[in-house]
């Protein structure tokens, strides 16, 4: 049996219709609740790098609702699901109130004083004995800029070690490392201003209707007041983002770099090339040299559609449209998430979607872009400007370059010296570093590895055996089980801070409430360990969120990213500002690299006579930005045989990651309670497997007992499994290879069998 049509067409309608307007009242709660007393105010949603602007309703000292905020840009007012019962996961009864220290297996009450002398400790007794590089800090992009800079300091400026890492390896570090190689820099040229001014939009690896609701309902808002508006997907999976494709090519998992050199071939055989834009503004490379436009449509020749479709299992007309809807496409704006990043060729894949921008001169002008979308709310802000990945240092800079080191070094009044010029281990490699006792002791904030990880049950062992310390809002996790000491950390609304989003913009929260219990801000933890261990001069001058925010913009004065006209006070009248923002009274940037930019603006007029953009990124050369010629090499572990389905992974727009926080909603659960192996109808006819059967799926690294779900979803020979479940943990299945440039690990690909349990 598969799932019906009505099921169907109820699951993609819930997806959008859940975007709405105005408060929600939630279940039990009673009208009266609002008569008057309810204070409102102005903060950014906790969930997805969308950034909406939401105001948080209080009263009594509790958060009791929450609803858009109608004069965000952003949002204008709307909001998804998961955002209004956010006040559930503030209010819930899993938050975690108190220290704990394990003792004898069993988790001990204790002050968060305690907890942190014995931290300090702990973390300085392994310091001493087996250097700074035993321990490490993992972090993550839902951390505000804040806190992720005082974990930058305490970590790469006084304990002087590099092994500082956050979950953004896991979901932006290829489009980071796209953006480094193809513009120069990291981040997009445009905002979602584009969204409105764009005849024609690829969606390429991206569930926006359920990742991104609310920028999905821009988009679709848009078309339908301009039925010209065309959309391209390139997606192996029929999502609710499917309702609104002219086009849908469905690619083989981890196949479609070869689609993305086909249209590139077309885009230039049938004309569509912007010749005067690649004259003046773009270089080729093959994958190490420098060769030129004819090298390049050399390279192009075997990428003929019917070699694109060999490759993908797309039909050849279908890449011929697609190639023809962008290239005739007035203006273009491409839009990716996890099904592009999460690849073993994560940063080529990023490479050639950008590929078609500068081809077609579809990039820099309103309504044109690529555009990567971030998956969590302050992966831009905190960790990839605020530089809290292993080779990064904040204002986007780099831990190898000395000059960098020294002015980081100066502000944090460090010496030098203490910052190594090493990159530390990046994520997959710190875990495999846990297991072999090289790293003995690491600092978890804000995330949850033990679930979140690629094959994840092989990490288990470093976090059973070595001194972890994990700082939580909620308990218990799949991660806290593990831990030595968990600290209790303020959670989203009792603490004030910044988020970045996806279009550069940077905006401020305020604190609403006191914490719960002795919940303390995440920052302060990191300040206050940092002075038990030693670190007295270096800590104790930050006082407030704003002085560190203060200390902060100013290593970002100048940067490419600069956020120093983004004070505090300007930040708490106005829905956010996107750098760079080099003054006070600058209103913040639309388009980078082009008028308007600021830092175009002051480039001397020789070097943009005749050029329409100016790459001025670090990584690019006089300007120009670099088409790749990239290989079209498929993903790491291909079926075969033995294991004839490709398993893919994502998520579902109720729930949000390992659940913590939207598993506290009983509304969520019951609409997406459990997980389930999504399976294209004519391979479980094959199998003999009927919807709701229970099912094993198997990869080389594991099993999982599932439901199965006989849907027309998946392409045949694919599987999905959604992995927010610490139950029905999809991870123990995922393979942990990962890009050689990004270190991206492979999550969208790998090969599996299904049997009925
Ligand atoms: N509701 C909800 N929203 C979220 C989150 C959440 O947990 N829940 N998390 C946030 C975060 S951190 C992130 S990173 C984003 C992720 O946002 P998305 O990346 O949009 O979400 P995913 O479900 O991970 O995967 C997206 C799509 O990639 C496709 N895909 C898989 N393999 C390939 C391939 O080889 N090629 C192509 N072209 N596509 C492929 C899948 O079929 C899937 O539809 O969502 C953010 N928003
Ligand atoms: N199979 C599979 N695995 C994946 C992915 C996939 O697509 N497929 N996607 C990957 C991606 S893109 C990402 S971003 C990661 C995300 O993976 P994780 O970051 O591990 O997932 P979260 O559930 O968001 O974890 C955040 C944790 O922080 C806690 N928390 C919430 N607020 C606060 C706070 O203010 N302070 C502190 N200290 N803690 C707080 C939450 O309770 C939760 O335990 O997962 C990756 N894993
Ligand atoms: S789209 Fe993202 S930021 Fe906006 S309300 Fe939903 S989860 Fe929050
Ligand atoms: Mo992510």
């Amino acid at each position: 049996m598969t799932v019906s049509r009505r099921e169907f067409l109820k699951t993609s309608a819930a997806a959008t219709a859940a975007a709405s307007i105005g408060v929600n009242l939630l279940p039990g709660m009673k009208n009266n609740l609002f008569a008057g007393q309810v204070e409102w105010h102005k903060s950014v949603c906790r969930y997805c790098g969308t950034g909406c602007g939401v105001m948080v309703g209080t009263k009594d000292g509790k958060v009791v609702a929450v609803k858009g905020d109608k004069e965000n840009t952003i949002n204008r007012g709307h909001l998804c699901v998961k955002a209004f019962y956010l006040p559930k996961a503030v209010n819930s009864k899993t938050r975690l109130k108190h220290a704990m220290i394990k003792k004898n297996g069993k988790f001990e009450k204790v002050t968060v004083d305690e907890a942190l002398d014995f931290v300090a400790k702990k973390f300085n007794e392994i310091r001493q004995k087996h250097g700074a590089n035993a321990l490490a800090f993992y972090g993550s992009g839902q951390a505000e800029t804040e806190e992720t800079y005082m974990a930058n300091k305490l970590w790469k400026g006084c304990i002087g070690t590099n092994n500082m890492e956050g979950n953004p390896r896991l979901c932006m570090a290829s489009a980071v490392g796209g953006y480094l190689t193809s513009l120069g820099a990291d981040e997009p040229a445009g905002t979602y201003q584009d969204i409105e001014q764009a005849k024609f939009f690829m969606l390429i690896g991206s569930n926006t209707a359920e990742a991104h609701p609310i920028l999905f309902e821009r988009i679709m808002r848009h078309k339908t007041k301009n039925p010209d508006v065309q959309i391209l997907i390139i997606d192996p999976r029929k999502t609710p983002t499917d309702q609104v494709a002219d086009l849908h090519l469905f690619p083989k998992p981890g196949y479609d770099l070869a689609i993305l050199h086909a249209m590139a071939k077309i885009i230039i055989d049938e004309g569509y090339a912007d010749e005067e834009f690649i004259k003046t503004s773009v270089i080729f490379k093959d994958n190490k040299n420098k060769i030129d436009y004819a090298g390049y449509k050399e390279f192009l020749k075997k990428y003929t559609p019917e070699y694109a479709s060999q490759r993908s299992g797309v039909p050849a007309e279908d890449i011929i449209k697609a190639a023809r809807m962008f290239g005739k496409a007035e203006t273009a704006m491409s839009l990716w998430t996890m099904g592009i990043n999460q690849r073993t060729r994560g940063v080529w894949a990023n490479n050639l979607i950008t590929n078609l921008h500068l081809l077609t001169g579809k990039i820099g002008k309103p309504g044109c872009d690529s555009f990567s979308l971030t998956g969590q709310p302050n992966a831009c802000g905190g960790v990839r400007e605020g530089g809290g990945l292993c080779h990064l240092l904040p204002g986007h800079r780099l831990v190898v370059k000395e000059k960098h080191r020294q002015q980081v070094a100066k502000v944090w009044g460090v010496p030098v010296e203490r910052i190594q010029p090493k990159p530390g281990k990046h994520t997959v490699a710190m875990f495999e570093a846990l297991n072999k006792g090289e790293i003995k002791g690491i600092y978890i904030m804000c995330t949850n590895p033990a679930q979140s990880l690629p094959n994840a049950s092989k990490y288990w062992k470093g976090l059973e055996e070595q001194f972890v310390v994990v700082a939580e809002s909620f308990f218990p996790t799949a991660t806290t089980k593990y831990a030595d000491v968990v600290l209790p950390s303020a959670f989203w609304t009792e603490k004030e801070g910044v988020y970045g989003c996806t279009e550069r913009r940077s905006q401020y929260m305020p604190k609403v409430k006191d914490p719960e219990g002795d919940a303390v801000w995440d920052a302060f933890l990191l300040r206050d360990l940092g002075k038990k261990m030693g670190f007295v001069k270096e800590f104790e001058k930050y006082q407030t969120a704003q002085d560190i925010w203060d200390e902060y913009r100013g290593l970002t004065k100048g940067q490419d990213m600069d956020l120093w006209g983004a004070t505090y006070d300007r930040l708490k009248k106005v829905r956010g500002l996107t750098w760079p923002v080099p003054s006070e009274d600058h209103p913040g940037t639309y388009k980078r690299y082009t008028d308007g930019d600021p830092i175009y603006d002051a480039l001397p007029a020789e070097k943009k006579k005749g050029r329409r953009m100016y790459f001025y990124g670090p990584k690019a050369k006089d300007g120009y930005a670099t088409i790749w010629a990239r290989p079209d090499k498929g993903p790491e572990e291909p079926t075969d045989a033995e294991y004839p389905l490709a398993l893919s992974t994502g998520r579902v727009m109720e729930h949000w990651h390992t659940g913590t926080m939207t598993m506290t909603a009983p509304e969520l659960n019951r609409a997406v309670p459990k997980a389930y192996v999504e399976i294209n109808p004519s391979d479980a006819k094959k199998m003999g497997i009927n919807n709701k059967d229970q099912v094993v799926v198997e990869t080389r690294r594991g099993s999982l007992e599932i439901e199965a779900r006989v849907i027309d979803r998946p392409i045949p020979g694919t599987i999905f499994i959604p992995w927010h479940w610490e139950k029905w943990m999809a991870n123990i299945l995922t393979i942990d290879a990962f890009d050689p440039g990004s270190k991206e690990p492979e999550y969208k690909v790998c090969a599996a069998r299904i049997k009925k349990a």
